[in-house]
């Protein structure tokens, strides 16, 4: 438990969490005694207002603890179904934080039209969805909020009764030097706890004042934790609430046999060489969404908090699911997903916090970074070196180090001394480099950004309202408050490679093949409480960086992707990489697992926090190929390069002072596998980026765990070392141990699936299978899901751009009824043309008759004009459109059908026949296993923009 040790707070050293834990305590202990724990919230019916044509309701919460403390709830039901419910104290002493949600949102949601809820003498009560399935009802005293599909409860707030909204007050010091107590309350001093201890307890248990290690907090406002049980009824698997390192079907904090002893954290921190599925420690990133599932349904509850919070998960049943939630500071505002399958969860999570931004194609091909390429001279010869040895790579990347001393955005001439050049040389290998921008500013007057932010005043404060100084790569340095308007046009003027207009300082020695990495963006502070930011920091608006902390990563990254968009003209599409991320980050930013060991455990950790970040909304992920600390042995180097290549995000990076290991450096036979490797990944971009298409447009996953594909199998619902990539019916099984030569794939439905090299049929069955497949080094472990069609592109290329006129291949696995599907997206890839329609997306369809198979190739986009890509209706989709023209004589060079029942007597094209070599094996149909069926037919002469049919006679 390294990074325990070099200073992480445990539970019981957060003093809301302390105390909301006991509160928890409390509660399960006066029930298990026979008591009636009821909550002390409650609504007042007759404050109750429905607004917004009815689907909005509104009313005063009161609570028994403190009567004469208001609260304001408001309940609104969005057009799509999901349900908000916020809260929030009313005329309080002071305001608490309530943006949280305005950055994560996309926009604001727009309510139902047409609902109107029913308020009752007991309760108000909502119904909607197909058929009237849901129900939402809010239980006036106690407050309880309840989602029901098919009557059947989902998802319960407040049932627990651990509803705690800790009002503001005034500081007043008891007069015998006791505890301290709030004013106006001298003569209730020794009534008031004991009144409210059944509930509270009986101090005031870091409410004014905390330390920790030798940090003071000085909780200028006083307590405003918020505590809230959220259960899950009907559901015994939850997911999400990344990012921590453990398992996807996240573990057990709290109950007999809990698994972890704290509870899962989110408050961004820098924890290099994190302990693997040890602890909910919270790492670089937050997203407080969850996912609650079962065979019968999927429900999520996203809860917009930005304050550090700490989650329990418990299972009182195998079927049933309590979380608790302990926030420090901030308003209630939870978003209740009502599903009620997974594919709708991520439909109603992206409409609410936006999908993922199609990346730039080339960003999904391979990148090369390392702590440091030291010179503009060695970036040549890596680049050069790749070239030798045939190995393709779209960008280079530089670290800290190519900066003059850590001044983000200014070159160590010494090292450096002709950046464009360089970076003009890596384009014109048509390859592009990622250079990090740190958010620490060098607090000196040389650096006109410092200088700039300072006269500005857009820089965070500290607690007296003096400029914040902490201590970073760059010495004692300051932080821009991206928090505060001002500083939005003023950063992204910094990127402009043609100058400012006001011909202030910019990075002129840039081009726009340059795109960011943003680092120790959580923020990572040297020295500082947890290695960030101390809470009583001040950002714009007066709002102490305890209520902003998980956001502030986020908005870096999302003015740094302004930035780089809006430096060319016309714009370009961005890529950042960030290591601090919230709700929402995905229109922005791709992320990574930050400082990762060079272990297995930490390669196989890695794919599940990839699949955790998935369904978070954050896609484009991955983690550092060979691992950033240790130097891996070649076998473990290789193994990881399949990880990675079958990862969203394929980064290989490793720490300064470790050996070099780029992949031509690695010996025989490991240099020609992992050349293999990574060339099987730009073969498979097509998927990729089809795959990212499809995420951009419906929230779904690029990397799909089971329980998101085959929603009812039961068995598949806590695996986490295997998945699928998007829609394409790819399933991996990424090897991360020593000396493996075969492993086992769990096939959750009765379906055939084939081995991805030879063909080899495998047999899923309906409550699920688990078959053995071969594992060599060469070969990790991809199966082919019957049913589908895989475009591909199969000449080796040393950069991805250079593949853009090649042609395709079209890899038909028959399902066990003879039938496939499969689509293709493309676009240029790099400019914003494909939200005015210019884009080729087909979709390639395989059928069956008892005589013949049709193989078929339509375009999609016509048939889904009411579809939007991108956030834009297809309707503007022009099948003849600019893009589409230029890949006008872009072959099908190759049909590889697999799973036939026999050798066709003739394969046509209308009236041509077509040549076929044809290899017999087992049929996709009946219950055989072994070496499939294959038949090839090499240039069926076919284009990939046009529709045609290709027919088998058997
Ligand atoms: O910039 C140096 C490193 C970077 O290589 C790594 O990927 C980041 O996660 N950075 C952290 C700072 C130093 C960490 C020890």
């Amino acid at each position: 438990m390294a990074a325990v040790e070099r200073g992480y707070k445990r539970w019981y050293e957060s003093a809301f969490c302390r105390r909301g834990r006991v509160l928890a305590d409390r509660a399960a202990k006066h029930v298990a005694l026979g008591g009636k724990w009821q909550s002390p919230y409650s609504l007042d019916a007759t404050t109750i207002v429905l607004e917004d044509g009815g689907s909005r309701l509104t009313g005063r919460v009161r609570s028994s603890l403190y009567p004469e403390i208001k609260f304001a709830l408001d309940v609104r039901v969005h057009e799509d179904g999901v349900v908000r419910v916020r809260m929030d104290e009313q005329d309080g002493l002071r305001k608490r934080y309530d943006e949280a949600a305005s950055w994560a949102l996309l926009k604001e949601p727009v309510l139902s039209p047409s609902l109107r809820w029913c308020v009752g003498k007991q309760e108000a009560k909502v119904v909607y969805g197909e058929g009237e399935q849901v129900e939402v009802i809010v239980g006036f005293e106690p407050l309880v909020v309840r989602m029901k599909m098919d009557g059947e409860e989902q998802v319960v707030l407040n049932c627990q009764g651990l509803l705690h909204m800790e009002h503001f007050r005034e500081k007043v010091e008891s007069k015998d030097g006791g505890i301290p107590i709030a004013e106006g309350q001298e003569t209730q001093r020794f009534i008031q706890f004991p009144q409210n201890s059944w509930f509270e307890g009986d101090t005031e248990d870091g409410f004014w004042e905390e330390t920790w290690g030798s940090w003071t907090d000085t909780k200028p406002k006083g307590p405003e934790s918020l505590s809230l049980d959220i259960n899950f009824p009907r559901h015994g698997h939850v997911y999400g609430i990344p990012q921590h390192a453990t398992h996807l079907d996240l573990p057990t904090t709290r109950g007999e046999g809990a698994v972890f002893s704290d509870p899962y954290r989110l408050y961004n921190n820098d924890v290099y060489k994190y302990p693997v599925s040890a602890s909910g420690l919270s790492l670089y990133g937050s997203i407080p969404l969850i996912h609650a599932h079962s065979a019968d349904s999927t429900v999520a509850v996203f809860v917009a908090v930005a304050s550090e919070t700490w989650i329990d998960v418990a299972h009182p049943t195998k079927d049933s699911t309590e979380t608790h939630w302990m926030s420090e500071s901030g308003i209630l505002d939870v978003f209740l997903l009502p599903g009620p399958t997974p594919d709708q969860v991520f439909g109603q999570y992206a409409r609410l916090t936006g999908p993922v931004q199609l990346p730039p194609h080339w960003s999904l091909a391979y990148h090369q970074c390392r702590w440091n390429y030291v010179s503009s001279d060695d970036i040549r010869s890596v680049q050069k070196r790749f070239d030798e040895e045939d190995i393709p790579v779209d960008v280079f990347w530089l670290d800290i180090g190519y900066s003059e001393d850590y001044k983000y955005m200014t070159w160590n001439k010494d090292r450096f001394p002709d950046p464009t050049d360089m970076i003009k040389d890596v384009e014109a290998r048509a390859r592009k480099m990622v250079i990090i921008v740190d958010p620490h500013l060098k607090r000196t007057q040389d650096y006109p950004v410092y200088k700039e932010a300072q006269e500005l005043d857009v820089l965070v404060k500290d607690k007296y309202e003096d400029e914040f100084e902490g201590s970073c790569w760059s010495g004692n340095s300051a932080w821009i408050d991206f928090f505060n308007p001002n500083s939005w046009e003023w950063y992204k003027s910094l990127y402009k490679f043609n100058g400012r207009e006001d011909d202030k300082w910019s990075w002129v020695e840039s081009t726009d093949a340059v795109h960011i990495w943003n680092d120790m963006n959580e923020p990572a502070i040297f020295y500082g409480p947890e290695s960030t930011m101390e809470k009583d920091s001040v950002h714009h608006g007066g709002w102490e960086h305890r209520d902003v902390h998980n956001i502030y990563g986020m908005l870096f990254a999302k003015t740094t992707s302004q930035a780089v968009k809006e430096r060319t003209a016309p714009h370009k599409r961005p890529f950042v990489l960030t290591r601090s991320f919230y709700a929402g980050a995905q229109r922005f930013a791709a992320m990574w697992t930050g400082d990762n060991l060079g272990t297995w455990e930490h390669m196989a950790v890695g794919v599940s926090m990839v699949l955790s970040n998935n369904i978070a909304g954050m896609n484009f992920a991955g983690s550092d190929v060979g691992g950033f600390f240790g130097n891996p042995e070649p076998e473990m180097l290789t193994r990881w390069y399949f990880v990675g290549a079958f990862s969203p995000f394929f980064r290989a990076h490793a720490k300064l002072g470790t050996e070099r290991r780029e992949p031509y450096l690695a010996a025989e036979p490991y240099k020609s596998i992992i050349r293999d490797i990574i060339r099987l990944r730009y073969s498979l971009l097509p998927v990729w980026y089809t795959a990212f298409r499809e995420s951009s447009v419906t929230g779904l996953p690029v990397a799909r765990p089971q329980y998101v594909v085959l929603p009812k199998n039961e068995p598949g619902f806590s695996i986490d070392d295997q998945y699928y990539i998007g829609a394409s019916g790819l399933l991996v099984k990424p090897i991360t141990e020593a000396g493996v030569a075969k492993t086992t794939i769990y096939i959750g439905e009765d379906q055939v699936y084939y081995d991805f090299y030879d063909g080899h049929a495998f047999r899923g069955s309906a409550e699920g299978k688990t078959v053995t497949v071969p594992a060599p080094l060469e070969r990790g472990p991809l199966l082919i899901r019957g049913g589908s069609i895989l475009p591909s592109r199969e000449r080796p290329r040393s950069s991805s751009p250079l593949m853009k006129h090649d042609p395709f291949t079209l890899k038909v696995a028959l399902s066990q009824s003879g039938c496939a599907s499969g689509e293709l997206y493309l676009d240029d890839g790099e400019s914003y043309d494909h939200r005015e329609g210019d884009f080729v997306w087909r979709g390639f369809f395989a059928k069956s008759t008892e005589k013949t198979v049709s193989i078929s190739s339509e375009d999609l986009a016509l048939k889904n004009l009411d579809r939007a890509v991108d956030g834009v209706k297809l309707a503007t989709y022009n099948g003849g459109n600019a893009f589409a023209n230029i890949l006008n004589g872009v072959q099908v060079e190759r049909i590889i059908v697999i799973g036939l029942k026999n050798k066709p007597s003739k394969a046509a094209l209308g009236n041509t026949d077509l040549e076929f070599t044809f290899e017999d094996g087992i049929s996709a149909v009946g219950r055989r296993e072994g070496l499939a069926s294959k038949l090839t037919i090499e240039n069926p002469c076919v284009l990939i923009t046009s529709d045609w049919e290709v027919v088998l006679d058997l």
